[in-house]
């Protein structure tokens, strides 16, 4: 018989160098952190923001923390408040934070503090065009990715924006570590497809855990 360890390491994948895959490290958690996600937009509602060139985004998001980020005419940035309530953005759960420090530990990362959770909703047809995330204070840190609901394409290359793109399938369940070499890479989601997932239906959520301050 396989020890359980070894079932657990496999799921544990490098994808590119300072990512790692903890596969399905958050299913047992998935339940009760959808619940927090409808709670959370109770208090700072879902919204599709505009981005510096004057587009609204496909995915609609919200933040948690002392932080959030935001997009708008100015550029990238992140706040203490939320424009859209002019209130603070509600804290992070507990839940979440407990989980994101889980996962870090896992890959190695002992004192990961966030201060700040975009989470990002898809439907059909909603993209993420490749960027790198370089908003953050702190880009030493890793920032901690969970994937709810719908599987997505999500596209990654190196450091400059014409590099091979590569793809990996992102499931329900999925977390993602990118630290050290990964942390500043373009990346991006492919256009969501059209399917019915039996927890959240036609939507994928993405909870981007980060040190921003
Ligand atoms: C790789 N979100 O919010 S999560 C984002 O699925 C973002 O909604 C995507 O990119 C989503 O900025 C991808 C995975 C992710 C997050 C941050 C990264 C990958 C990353 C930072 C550096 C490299
Ligand atoms: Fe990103």
């Amino acid at each position: 018989m396989m020890p359980d360890l070894f079932l657990e390491e496999r799921r544990h994948i490098i994808l590119s160098p300072g990512a790692i895959l903890l596969g399905g490290f958050a299913l047992n958690d998935a339940e009760k952190l959808l619940v927090q996600i409808d709670h959370l937009a109770t208090f700072s509602p879902f919204r599709h923001m505009i981005t510096p060139g004057g587009k609204i985004m496909s995915v609609a998001m919200l933040s948690s923390g002392t932080l959030g980020w935001v997009s708008d005419q100015k550029g990238y940035h992140y706040t203490h408040t939320d424009p859209k309530t002019g209130k603070s953005w509600p804290p992070l759960p507990p839940e979440f934070l407990a989980l994101a420090q889980n996962a870090a530990r896992s890959a190695g990362y002992h004192d990961f503090k966030p201060d700040s959770c975009l989470v990002n909703r898809y439907v059909p047809g909603a993209r993420l065009t490749l960027h790198q995330d370089k908003d953050e204070r702190d880009q030493t840190a890793p920032i901690v990715s969970v994937s709810l609901g719908l599987a997505a394409y999500f596209l990654w290359g190196g450091l400059q924006r014409h590099e091979h793109i590569k793809r990996h399938k992102l499931f329900h369940g999925d977390v993602v570590v990118w630290g050290g070499h990964s942390r500043l890479a373009f990346h991006g989601i492919a256009p969501l497809e059209e399917e019915i997932h039996p927890l959240t239906g036609s939507i994928r959520y993405n909870l981007t855990f980060r040190k921003s301050g």
